[in-house]
């Protein structure tokens, strides 16, 4: 259904995991609104929500004018020589909204005609006539493994759903990861492993506003959800905010520290500047807070993970821990404690480059807050800053380890948890996208798992493929030749991407580019034309968030509604009626539903979560529609369906006011394990590790720690952000941030064009010195695709447990470009597939 024009559509913000809520409404008179032909942009007003409280972001403030983004995809695309005769499209078709089309460009490198020829707009008839009969092709001659699926975590729990059923029992393939492989599985191996259940926040975040004390390792929480902010006050008021990061972000000066002096506010710069347009960012999201108070350690990239060591040995040589809690609730606390007893202080601050003093500052700073000393409570948190590295579930696990050698987890104003990024994180990796996982968050080699999910779907158990691989061995598969050049069988020959832009945010990706023109069909689903859907076969343009329906899940396991507020451009159309219509034409048996209405696909989706870790079977679109209209406090899983079954309910079952049944409807669960961890027997499992490094560490070629990550202004990929105009004028080009020190060293003056090269590759922008990086540390946001994508430097090298690459350090060399490249768009910089330019309408 959708709004009347001046009509408010409560929802949530498209972009990070915080899941703002805001109010959409759609313009009086304008076009897009009910009964329009077509779309409309419409006005975004902050609302109050408990993780925002009233605050947006530069981003979430301009959100809606990417629905109206001038190159919008709005029919279906498909290379012209893909095409029979009949099938070719009239000149004047135009695929793309207010442009004048899209032209050929002689082509890089014409080995295969394919490669070069021009994206056309098709009918949705030919377009997915055409990717059946070549997946059909693929499948037939090669097996259902050649065809490979790549999903992401801005979809919605209904879509991300819809792609794991339609993959395991149509397409019959292993092979569908996502892009939370780069993101949250870290956290995820982590927390399964030591709690047996992976929810990022388990409890709510408003929480953190009670605590005395917050550790928070590598998040830039003051750039990437500044509304956020707000929840650290308690602890900045007790001088308790430590952040743990190479760079003094702009959260880290949120701690204060001695080289900015330790103001308060010093983070104006990054998040208290309104958009351009007089608006204020995030409620108190730190400029004119109180004074800043807390500890800001900058170790040596890579090095987190011997700092926790350090700090828990510090916790156990001064008899600081929670002995009662680890008897009680614990297991494994001998191993640990033998294994950090050779991480004292002086070692760690030998590895990590953190001074003994701070470390043990740290250390009791944290015991003072936590409960067992009479504290009012600590956090633990993570970001990708120390989950994206060779050692990223290890360093979770020491987190989790310190967290619980202190008391934190299961207790109210307390805990450990990971903060999860993207809109979705949460729900997409609970649904069955992930290469070894089904609905609810079962395991895909679990029988019982097998058996329960395939009757819901009404299919042989025995039919439902085994695990995949995972997103960056998959992208390595790729391809009907070997990296050589060599035919190589049983490698994926196709490739389905619903929500990524590989092609810029994929590690090494120079490699993962050359994988995907291998490919002999590659399909993209997108609304606009992302630097990979430039390199597809086939563009299928879909719907975006203020057009369609669904359920979200944030960052703290909250299930939320989006909302359509206005009416889709063009033919562009949702992923469930793609999924369904591909189905259909590959023979899928009726009885293999694949709805299109989201609320039944929820419904769906519920019944295949049931007696799963991430149990959604109390839910629906209605209850969630009714809670939220009686001011309830929100769902959180587990939210069984009947109160009784749930095995950890921390809260009395309550009766709905809107419910007339009788049934006693389970509330849902903010906190968890505050009885118990999800573990067969209940505790918290401790588990030793140790620290290794980087694996791609400096060395006299590549003499510097390249560390990457984001900017206020911009999203992932900028596929989104780089079509907002008022963003693109705040951060208008790629960066480097470095230290003068080492500016005048290698002779890179600010403002420089500036290079840095690794074993993989190479990336120019411009040089921006700031004393806020290490002078053996330079850091580049990964916003950018072409020369300025640092991405074509980063190692794929991945985590041994969780598959997650190493993002965060690699080591490269850094040196003055005298001549600056010709900045060309990536696909064309490839000399292949990329042979479309966009002609301006003029
Ligand atoms: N503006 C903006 N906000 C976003 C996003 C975005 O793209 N833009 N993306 C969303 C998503 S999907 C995610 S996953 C989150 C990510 O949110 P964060 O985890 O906060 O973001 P990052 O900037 O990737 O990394 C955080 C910090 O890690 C630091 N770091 C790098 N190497 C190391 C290291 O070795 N040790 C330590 N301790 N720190 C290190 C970086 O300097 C950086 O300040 O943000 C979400 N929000
Ligand atoms: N160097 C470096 N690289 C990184 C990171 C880092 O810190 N450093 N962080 C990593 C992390 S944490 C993440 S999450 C990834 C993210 O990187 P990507 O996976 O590339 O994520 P996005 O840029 O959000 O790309 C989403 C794409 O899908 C489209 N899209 C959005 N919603 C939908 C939808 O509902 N359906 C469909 N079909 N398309 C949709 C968008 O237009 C966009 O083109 O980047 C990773 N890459
Ligand atoms: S913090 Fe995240 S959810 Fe909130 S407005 Fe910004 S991008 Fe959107
Ligand atoms: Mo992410």
């Amino acid at each position: 259904m959708l709004a009347t024009p001046g009509t408010p559509v409560e929802s949530h913000c498209p972009y990070c995991a915080l899941q703002c809520g805001m109010s959409l409404t759609p313009r009086a008179g304008a076009p897009g609104t009910a009964g329009a032909a077509v779309p409309g942009v419409p006005e975004v007003q902050p609302r109050d929500f408990p993780t925002n409280r009233g605050g947006l972001c530069q981003k979430g403030w301009t959100s809606a004018s990417v629905l109206g983004a001038s190159d919008r995809i709005t029919v279906p695309l498909v290379r012209r020589s893909l095409l029979t005769g009949a099938d070719h499209p009239t000149d004047s078709a135009d695929g793309f909204a207010g442009s004048a089309g899209w032209s050929d460009r002689p082509a890089g490198s014409a080995d295969e005609a394919r490669r070069v020829s021009p994206l056309v707009p098709v009918s949705w008839d030919v377009a997915l006539d055409l990717v059946a009969g070549q997946l059909a092709g693929i499948a037939a001659e090669h097996g259902p493994e050649a065809v490979a699926v790549f999903g992401g975590g801005g979809l919605t729990n209904e879509k991300a759903y819809a792609l794991g059923k339609f993959a395991r029992t149509v397409l019959r393939t292993p092979n569908i990861d996502y892009n939370g492989r780069f993101c949250m599985a870290s956290a995820a191996a982590g927390m399964n492993r030591s709690f047996g259940v992976d929810r990022g926040l388990p409890f709510p975040l408003a929480d953190l506003g009670g605590a005395q004390a917050v550790l928070l390792l590598g998040s830039n929480l003051a750039e990437t959800m500044p509304p956020a902010v707000q929840h650290l006050a308690g602890a900045r008021a007790a001088g308790g905010l430590v952040v743990v990061d190479p760079r003094r972000s702009a959260t880290a000066r949120l701690a204060g520290d001695p080289a900015s002096g330790g103001q308060a506010g010093a983070n104006a710069s990054a998040v208290g500047q309104a958009g351009g347009s007089g608006r204020a960012d995030g409620a108190g999201a730190g400029a004119g807070a109180a004074a800043a108070q807390g500890v800001h350690l900058a170790p040596v990239p890579g090095t987190d993970l011997a700092v926790l060591l350090g700090l828990l040995h510090v916790v156990l040589a001064e008899g600081l821990a929670d002995r009662a809690y680890l008897d009680e609730r614990t297991t494994g606390f001998d191993d640990v404690a033998r294994s950090v007893a050779a991480w004292w202080p002086e070692r760690v601050e030998t590895v990590s480059g953190v001074p003994t003093a701070d470390l043990r500052r740290v250390a009791r700073l944290l015991a003072a807050a936590a409960p067992v000393h009479g504290g009012t409570g600590a956090y633990v948190l993570t970001g990708r800053g120390v989950e994206q590295s060779t050692q990223g579930t290890a360093t979770v696990t020491a987190a989790i380890n310190l967290a619980l050698a202190l008391g934190l987890p299961g207790r109210v104003g307390s805990g450990y948890g990971a903060i999860t990024g993207q809109g979705n994180g949460q729900g997409g990796r609970e649904h069955g996208q992930k290469a070894d996982q089904l609905p609810g968050y079962r395991k895909i080699d679990d029988p019982a798992a097998r058996a329960h999910v395939a009757a819901v779907w009404g299919v042989d158990p025995d039919s439902l493929p085994g695990p995949g691989l995972p997103a960056v061995q998959l992208l390595k598969s790729l391809g009907a030749v070997d990296p050589e050049g060599v035919p190589a069988p049983g490698r994926p020959r196709a490739l389905l991407v619903h929500g990524s832009n590989l092609v810029v945010s994929a590690p090494n990706a120079g490699g993962v580019i050359d994988r995907l023109r291998s490919l002999d069909l590659l399909v993209v689903c997108d609304f606009v034309p992302s630097e990979t859907a430039l390199l597809a076969d086939v563009v299928l343009p879909v719907t975006q968030w203020a057009e369609e329906e669904g359920t979200m899940t944030s960052l703290e396991g909250r299930v939320i509604r989006r909302r359509a507020a206005v009416r889709a451009p063009g033919e562009a159309r949702s992923e469930l009626w793609i999924i369904a219509e591909l189905a259909r034409r590959l023979g899928a048996p009726e009885t293999l539903a694949f709805p299109t209405d989201p609320a039944v696909v929820f419904d769906e989706l519920a019944r295949a979560s049931a007696g799963g870790p991430a149990d959604y079977s109390g839910l629906s679109h209605a209850r969630l529609d009714a809670d939220e209209a009686d001011g309830g406090p929100g769902l959180f899983w587990p939210v069984p369906a009947q109160a009784e079954h749930v095995s950890d309910a921390q809260v009395p079952p309550v009766t709905s006011a809107s419910d007339t049944s009788p049934t006693a409807l389970h509330p849902g669960t903010p906190r968890l394990f505050l009885d118990r961890f999800g573990t067969p027997d209940g505790r918290a499992r401790m588990v030793a590790v140790d620290h290794v490094g980087p694996s791609d560490d400096v060395r006299p070629d590549a003499p510097f720690y390249l560390v990457t990550g984001r900017v206020l202004q911009h999203y992932q990929s900028g596929a989104q952000t780089h079509r907002v105009a008022e963003l693109e004028r705040l951060v208008a080009e790629p960066y480097v941030e470095l230290h003068p020190v080492l500016g005048f060293r290698i002779g890179v003056p600010d403002g420089a064009r500036v290079r840095l090269t690794s074993a993989r590759g190479r990336v120019e922008a411009t040089a921006r010195w700031t004393d806020a990086v290490r002078p053996d540390t330079v850091f580049m946001p990964f916003h950018w695709s072409g020369v300025g994508s640092v991405n074509q430097v980063t190692t794929d090298a991945t985590d041994p447990i969780s598959g997650m690459p190493e993002f965060k350090v690699c080591a490269v060399d850094v040196s003055m470009v005298d001549v600056p490249a010709v900045d060309v768009p990536a696909a064309d910089a490839l000399g292949r597939r990329g042979t479309l330019t966009k002609e301006l309408s003029t």
